[in-house]
Formats: C-alpha cells, sequence, structure tokens
C-alpha cells in the first residue's frame, strides 16, 4: 500500500467522502454533537456537522455527543521552538529562529509561521473532536503576552478557528514583574490586578475568542501566589476576574510539591495544598490535576485531589507524550491508562480534559508511527470515555494502516492478509501498555528513572545536589531486607486521602491489589504473594520477564505483518521496536541486578 510521502496525513490518509449531505436540525441536543443516517449527517451546529463527516469516514452510524466539554491539548512548546518533554522535533507552532531545521511541508509563508501544517494540525484535531489548544509550555515564558507574539497568536488563532478548536495560552503568574512592568505580582495588588485586566482586554482585542490561561504556580520553581503570603485561591481568582467580561477561564494546575508542604510524602501534597481551598475559587476557575498524585508514571493509582474538590470543578490532565513511558522510542497505546484512570474517577467529576501533547514537525508528528494512536485515542475518549481500548485501536489501526480508496492500481493491496492479523496486532497494541509497566516498574514501583531526561533505568539514583523528590532511591527504598514505601495507616498515611472503599482496601495489606502493592506497601523480600503462590523476588522477576516476553511477541507479529504495510513505516516501526525490545532488556536486567545485589549484600 501506498504512503503518502508527505506524512501529515495520519489516520486521514482517506479523504472525506464528497457525496455526504449535511443538515442542519436546530431541535438537537445544545452541543457539536451529531447524528449520522447512512451518508447523511445532522448536526445543531456547524461544528456538530464536521465531527459528524469524520466520524461517517471511520465508519461511524447513530447519534454521538462529547462527553466531555473541553477537550483541549496542552503543548509544552517554548517559545524558541524546542518543546519540553516533546520526542518529535521541534514545535509546530513557535520556529526555531534561524534554523536550518528542516519543517515538513513548509509553505505557508507565514512569516516564520507554517500555516498548511497548522492548518493540518487543525484538521487531525477536529477529526477526532477536539476543541481547544494551550499553545506554549506551562513553565512560560512572560515574553508569550508581549505584543509580537500576540500578534501571532492571533494568526494562529485564525488558522485554527475553522476547524473549531480554541486557542488559549499558559500564563507566567509573574509575568508584570518579570516584563519589568510592575515591581510586584502580587495578586491583590490593585496595579498588578489592572495590568491582568488590561492585559485581557489587549488579548480578546485580538482573539474575541481566545479560551483563557493555564497555570503552572509555585511549582518546579515558577513564581505563584506564594512569593507574596497568598493561596492558590488569590491568584487563581484574581485571573479569573480578568478574563470573566469575556467569557475566559482558568486552568489552575494542582501540581505542586516541595513548597508550602516541603518533607510530606511528595504523592500527598497536592491535597494538603487545595483541599482547604475546596468553594473559594470563582466559578471559571478549573482545578486541573494529573492522573496520578506524583508525575505520569506507567502505572498510578488515582490522584486523590480527586476525591477532594467537591464544590470546585475539575480538569483531569493526561500526558501523550510519554515522558515515562520510552518516549517515542517505545510502542505503549495510552488509552488502558487512560481508561484504568476513569473507572476510579468518574468522567461525571469533569469538565473537562487536557492531553499533554506528543506533536512536532518530525514528518509523521509524534516520532513513532504508533504515537500518533495516542493523540487519537486521547481525542476519542474526550469525546466519549466510554469507549473500549480495543474500538479505539481497532479504529485507529484500519484508518492508519488499512486500504487507501480508492487503492492505487500500481500498488498490490492484499487487504484480507493485513485483516488476518489484525487481531493479534491489535491485542498487543491494548496488552503494551501492562508489557511496559511490566519491564520498567511492576508491582507498584515508580519513578526508578534515570535524572532529568526520563529515558531508561536508574534504581540506585541518588544525588545529594538534588531535592530528594528527583531522586530514585526515595521512590523504592529497597535494602537487604525490604523494598516499598509504607504509605498506609502506618507509614505516611497517603492512603487516608482516598475516599471509601479505596482508603481501606489499599491500606490493607491484605486487600492491596497487587499493582499497587509496592506504591503502598514496604515488604520484605521474601514475602508470599498469595495470589499466585512466588515471593515478592520472585514475583518481581516473573513480571519483568513477561514484559521482556510480550515486546519479543510485537517484534514477532510485525515480522508477520511486513507484507501488507508500505515498506517505510514498517521500518521506521521495526527499528524502533528493536530499540524497545532491547531497551526492556536493559530495564530488566539493571533493575533485578540491583535489587538483587541489595539483598546479597552482608
Ligand atoms: O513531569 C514533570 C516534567 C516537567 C514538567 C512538569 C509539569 C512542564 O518532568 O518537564 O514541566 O512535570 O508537569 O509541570
Amino acid at each position: 500500500m501506498a504512503w503518502a510521502e508527505d506524512g501529515s496525513l495520519l489516520w486521514l490518509r482517506n479523504p472525506v467522502p464528497s457525496d455526504i449531505a449535511l443538515r442542519f436540525d436546530p431541535a438537537m441536543p445544545e452541543d457539536d454533537g451529531y447524528r449520522i443516517d447512512g451518508r447523511t449527517v445532522t448536526a445543531r451546529t456547524a461544528l456538530g456537522l464536521l465531527y459528524g463527516k469524520y466520524a461517517l469516514l471511520r465508519g461511524e452510524q447513530g447519534e454521538s455527543h462529547p462527553f466531555f466539554k473541553l477537550r483541549i491539548l496542552n503543548h509544552w512548546d517554548n517559545l524558541d521552538g524546542s518543546v519540553e518533554r516533546g520526542y518529535a522535533g521541534n514545535s509546530i507552532f513557535w520556529a526555531i529562529q534561524n534554523s536550518d531545521v528542516p519543517v515538513h511541508n513548509n509553505q505557508g509563508s507565514g512569516g516564520g509561521l507554517d500555516t498548511v501544517l497548522i492548518s493540518r494540525y487543525g484538521e487531525a484535531c477536529a477529526s477526532i473532536g477536539i476543541n481547544g489548544t494551550v499553545l506554549n509550555n506551562v513553565n512560560a515564558s512572560p515574553k508569550i503576552l508581549t505584543g509580537g507574539y500576540l500578534k501571532k497568536i492571533r494568526r494562529v488563532a485564525d488558522i485554527l478557528r475553522p476547524w473549531g478548536i480554541r486557542v488559549y495560552l499558559s500564563v507566567n503568574f509573574g509575568s508584570p514583574k518579570a516584563l519589568g512592568e510592575l515591581k510586584t505580582a502580587d495578586p491583590l495588588n490593585p496595579k498588578v490586578k489592572r495590568w491582568w485586566q488590561k492585559k485581557a482586554a489587549e488579548i480578546y482585542r485580538q482573539i474575541p475568542d481566545f479560551g483563557g490561561f493555564l497555570v503552572k504556580a509555585n511549582s518546579e520553581g515558577q513564581p505563584g501566589p506564594f512569593d507574596y503570603g497568598r493561596t492558590h485561591a488569590d491568584g487563581a481568582n484574581m485571573l479569573a476576574d480578568a478574563l470573566k467580561p469575556f467569557g475566559g477561564i482558568v486552568m489552575w494546575r494542582s501540581f505542586v510539591y516541595g513548597a508550602r508542604h516541603q518533607g510530606e510524602d511528595r504523592v500527598k501534597q497536592a491535597v494538603s495544598e487545595f483541599a482547604e481551598l475546596d468553594g473559594l475559587f470563582r466559578d471559571n476557575v478549573i482545578l486541573q490535576s494529573k492522573n496520578g498524585p506524583l508525575d505520569f508514571q506507567p502505572r498510578e493509582p488515582y490522584a486523590p485531589i480527586f476525591d477532594h474538590m467537591s464544590r470546585t470543578p475539575q480538569m483531569a490532565e493526561l500526558q501523550i507524550t510519554q515522558e515515562y513511558l520510552g518516549q517515542s522510542r517505545h510502542l505503549v497505546f495510552l488509552a488502558p491508562m487512560w481508561q484504568e484512570f476513569f473507572s476510579y474517577v468518574s468522567p461525571d467529576r469533569l469538565v473537562g480534559i487536557a492531553g499533554v501533547a506528543n506533536i512536532g514537525t518530525d514528518t509523521n508528528w509524534c516520532g513513532h508511527h504508533f504515537s500518533q494512536a495516542n493523540w487519537y485515542a486521547f481525542g476519542r475518549l474526550a469525546w466519549n470515555p466510554a469507549l473500549s481500548s480495543e474500538q479505539i485501536a481497532a479504529e485507529w489501526l484500519r484508518l492508519t494502516f488499512g486500504p487507501v480508496h480508492p487503492a492505487p492500481s500500481a500498488v498490490p493491496c492484499d487487504d484480507t492478509g493485513l485483516a488476518a492479523l489484525y487481531p493479534r496486532l491489535l491485542s498487543l497494541l491494548v496488552r503494551s501498555r501492562e508489557a511496559c509497566v511490566d519491564y520498567m516498574m511492576p508491582l507498584g514501583l515508580h519513578h526508578i528513572f534515570r535524572f532529568d531526561h526520563h529515558m531508561g533505568p536508574d534504581p540506585g539514583g541518588f544525588r545529594d545536589d538534588y531535592p530528594i523528590e528527583w531522586c530514585p532511591v526515595y521512590y523504592h527504598r529497597a535494602n537487604r531486607d525490604s523494598i516499598g514505601v509504607d504509605r498506609s495507616s502506618t507509614g505516611t498515611g497517603a492512603t487516608g486521602q482516598y475516599r471509601e472503599p479505596y482508603r481501606s482496601i489499599y491500606d490493607n495489606l491484605a486487600s492491596c491489589p497487587l499493582e499497587f502493592l509496592l506504591w503502598f506497601h514496604r515488604l520484605p523480600w521474601s514475602y508470599p504473594i498469595r495470589q499466585t503462590g512466588h515471593t515478592l523476588w520472585q514475583e518481581l522477576e516473573f513480571r519483568y520477564n513477561r514484559g521482556v516476553a510480550e515486546v519479543d511477541s510485537l517484534v514477532d507479529i510485525w515480522q508477520q505483518v511486513r507484507p501488507y504495510i508500505d515498506e517505510q513505516r514498517w521500518q521506521e516501526v521495526d527499528e524502533r521496536l528493536r530499540f524497545q525490545q532491547q531497551d526492556a532488556r536493559l530495564w530488566r536486567d539493571t533493575c533485578l541486578k540491583y535489587f538483587g545485589q541489595l539483598q546479597d549484600a552482608p
């Protein structure tokens, strides 16, 4: 099968059929949903018709409505064109200045903006229902709010508007001071309030449908309201008041540690910080929290902050870019992880979801062809969190690797051969996240990554010039006798932050699920695992080996599909799978060796 040389078509290689009938129906529910009947798409809004067209392309029939109102990508893109935790080239929005890094499809003459690329991005997002994008890193440069950048943002907003995508910005809380315009950024200072009000007005003059601000404050060195003895609520409300007249929102992140609750178990600090503020936020503030209480690990229990803010609208932040899951070099399909999260935190409690994007200037957008599946899955789950991983994976596989219609006659296209292999490929895709957990950090182990770049294992990692919360040894605490962190009521008490029944389930060693065992409990190496008959040590060995075997199976199935996939994509995926195969072994061998030697120590 031919793959269009320009890699930008993703799951959209087949054009939307031209013989579709489009109808407005003002009696439909008030959202951007659609109804598909044969080749007729009906919707209440123009955006609904657009969504319906793409739904038809993926074979949908019947009626469908978006579950979350806010379905937003968060780009951690820096103004110099680099992308924090980006593994797919540079930013598609902020060009590297004076660089000859080639940007694919650079046909747009947008004065540093690749208008064609950004429009394709908009289409890809719209095709899966994404309706918002934050254009810059949460570690935000104050410069984003200055005139030249605002002009550029206006142009990006103009390109994305036809695709139903609203533009948002991450803002640096200290901006008025950092830009040298005021002496303070104290949220209760009238001059500071006025500064933000004027800034909001300036933005909305250019971008009338601007979405609002995303804020990382008093976290990992970012400025925030604490700098002036104020609370997160003081800070968020001040920005919310500035945006309110224009209909804008503030997405305030709860990812904080090492500030006011320094020294406390890191996974407890968000609740310690925010629970007491519940009810104090303006109605256009949304608290945005990562799915787990630590930091996007291959597996975490859900973040208990979601149990504590009953009077505050909340959003979940998921990470599409695989910072801790092999980056763009491992095939790991993330839908099962996100579904696991929704099984603990009901989507009903959330007003939206945000996904940290994995998109860059690489020809295939995401570095790894299969990483596109995670972008796709994020959008599909934002639209309907009840979709199964299997269904999403099946859709994506078919759209991405299935035949292109009409099949180019010069290229033999044995669709049946590929179809026969789909079930195995699909099941490996769906199991790939569990495999990653197994070969990296089974049984609730977490954060044993190499410093800074988070690729590869470093179970012995310790640096006394780093905060202890950045050191792997803090997270497993393994010694000659035991491993794991006691977070139960006899330990750090983190289990006490969970609602029942989870509080008791996690607290009690006998009922704690094996996948969270060492997250919540500290156990001797010889601890007998009732469910399997292994000792703890044997169970670790078993799981590390199981993860490696799963990757071997992936490599194997990829060999079998070779005749049915264009050579270029096949090769590129194969090369990464072979790296993953080696890396899975590296994880297993490094961790087992390190933990094994500890036990043998005199
Ligand atoms: O996981 C950590 C990342 C940082 C990131 C931070 C955050 C944008 O390693 O790169 O900063 O989380 O989410 O704020």
